[in-house]
């Protein structure tokens, strides 16, 4: 085998966004663009003697090119081991549960998560690092400097591996092990949940539906649901990845899993309806003509965690992101434990979990997850989720229904203006800044502005401070409108509105959340001068 080094010029737009690097798929394919960033991350992680890589992708388009490229680098990096999914698949929480079992130095996962795929869809590329999880900013930062002054890049001239089929393969002195890309993930999911309870739920007639929207959990969902807990074959819809995800766009919310939603809504709907996103690593839950807000997810998995085996010992601390609602929080003051807010991205629960701080995480972008990995799951959210109805035989919205009046409702929504102008978004987010001193005290209605800020966050484990995380209006009620521009979009702008009240009354929880959130929605508007700044009557997305 030879080791071919290349000449090479720096991209200047390589700089990873809320998670690893998303750009459009022929930004990746222009010539050295995937094989600067890869080459960035090898300089910067270092490859100690005997390392080992995990590598796998959603499957969407470019994922199979890139993996054989990404092969052909390690090799030619120096590691002594890749394990690569079957078909160059691996779901996010399957790579990060792998990284841990097999300690390796870390993983590569390809993937755009939620954003569309095909030959005009978009790509992504992010670095893991040992303990299973996102690279933290220190990393990221140091992987966009290396791109910044990269003048070279390494590479195997050897065949392309077949990905097709479990088996070793040698590239030098680098052995690819192709690996089935469940087993492992699947065996870590029998451990931390009562099987044999969902499956004589399941086989006393309760019906589920899962939605894995053509991307990566078909596989997963397949082995997990159907194979061992017995679900009907029919439970799992769209369950076979394709590059493009069969067109669709794999965002697991009301908007863009409305297949399966039209299905939760039916008369004659299933007990429980989940979905997942491109790949794995979120999910949204459904009861009967039900919708699960993230963020109650959160709270009530917290709440309900005694239920399960897994986590019957007890949880150290939640964690949410600063947007995340506070119905956690009032779950985890009663247990009697901390609960932490971090910015907006799985990456800042880490070090929360290494330290062993926080056994639960959650955001309001359809992320949860826990200490069993460093990544949020989605398909263990689901099993969560069954194991629970399992042991309480309840619908879905009783259950809701029934923490609400325990601990009242965080009434909780989030409007998405996604593909505006970046101008046009900037000049929103300024606009708010420069009214911080004009706001304090304001009042409106029957709401006070309290206090204004734009949210930092110093990391308690390794005193590393984040800042500009996100505009927050906070109001004399314990009411919030949040504003904040997404990090993961890849056309133009999007800007994020979260709001949230506190409603106590249980005669008013039955209530939509639209209404009962409609005063904030007009002081977010009338303060933001949204409609005059961008153009846009109505958001893209309401969650
Ligand atoms: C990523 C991050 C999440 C974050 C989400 C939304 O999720 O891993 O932590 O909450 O993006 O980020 P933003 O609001 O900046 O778009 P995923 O599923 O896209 O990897």
């Amino acid at each position: 085998m030879q080791i071919r080094t290349v000449a090479t010029t720096p991209f200047t737009d390589q700089k990873p966004g809320t998670s690893g690097l998303r750009k459009r798929v022929p930004v990746f394919q222009q010539q050295h663009y995937l094989e600067n960033f890869v080459q960035s991350i090898f300089d910067t992680i270092g490859t100690p003697p005997g390392s080992t890589l995990v590598l796998g992708g959603d499957g969407r388009y470019y994922n199979r090119e890139a993996i054989q490229v990404i092969l052909k680098m390690a090799a030619a990096n120096g590691y002594a081991r890749v394990l690569v999914g079957r078909g160059g698949i691996l779901s996010t929480p399957a790579a990060s549960c792998l990284i841990r079992e097999y300690r390796t130095h870390g993983g590569i996962i390809l993937s755009a998560s939620h954003n569309p795929g095909g030959p005009e869809g978009d790509f992504g590329i992010k670095y893991n690092g040992g303990n299973g999880g996102p690279a933290t900013e220190t990393v990221t930062e140091a992987i966009f400097a290396a791109s910044r002054k990269i003048a070279e890049f390494h590479i195997a001239d050897t065949a392309d591996i077949v990905l097709d089929r479990d088996g070793d393969h040698e590239i030098g002195d680098m052995t690819v092990s192709v690996i089935d890309p469940v087993a492992a993930y699947a065996g870590l999911m029998e451990s931390l949940f009562d099987f044999a309870a969902i499956r004589s739920l399941l086989k006393g007639g309760f019906r589920i539906r899962f939605d894995a929207m053509h991307a990566v959990t078909g596989p997963y969902a397949q082995e997990i649901l159907v194979n061992r807990l017995g679900a009907l074959p029919d439970s799992v819809m769209n369950a076979v990845p394709l590059p493009d995800f069969g067109k669709g766009h794999p965002d697991p919310n009301l908007t863009y899993a409305h297949e399966l939603v039209e299905i939760m809504y039916r008369a004659d709907a299933p007990d429980f309806g989940a979905a997942s996103d491109g790949d794995g690593d979120r999910n949204m839950i459904l009861g009967k003509r039900f919708f699960v807000t993230p963020s109650d997810s959160l709270a009530l998995l917290a709440a309900n965690a005694y239920l399960v085996p897994g986590y019957r010992r007890g949880l150290a601390g939640i964690a949410r992101s600063m947007p995340t609602s506070a119905a956690a929080d009032r779950v985890a003051r009663e247990l009697g434990i901390p609960c932490f807010e971090t910015p907006t991205g799985w990456k800042f629960f880490g070090n929360l979990m290494d330290a062993g701080k926080v056994t639960l995480c959650g955001e309001e972008s359809f992320g949860t997850g826990s200490d069993h990995i460093r990544e949020k799951d989605g398909l263990w959210a689901v099993l969560f989720w069954l194991n629970i109805l399992a042991a309480r035989r309840q619908p879905v919205e009783t259950i809701l229904m029934e923490h609400w009046a325990h601990y009242g409702r965080n009434v909780y929504s989030r409007h998405d203006y996604e593909d505006i102008p970046a101008d046009a978004a900037n000049s929103v987010m300024k606009l708010l800044h420069d009214r911080f001193a004009e706001l304090q005290g304001a009042q409106f209605g029957n709401l006070q502005v309290k206090r204004c800020d734009d949210f930092s966050y110093t990391d308690p484990v390794d005193g590393s401070v984040s800042t500009g995380q996100g505009v927050r209006i906070m109001f004399t009620d314990g009411s919030r409108i949040v504003f904040r521009l997404s990090g993961t979009g890849t056309g133009g702008a999007t800007l994020r509105i979260y709001l949230e009240s506190f409603e106590p009354d249980v005669s008013r929880h039955h209530l939509d959340a639209q209404l009962l959130l409609a005063e904030l929605i007009g002081i977010a508007s009338q303060i933001s001068e949204l409609r005059e700044r961008t153009g846009r009557e109505q958001p893209t997305v309401i969650t």
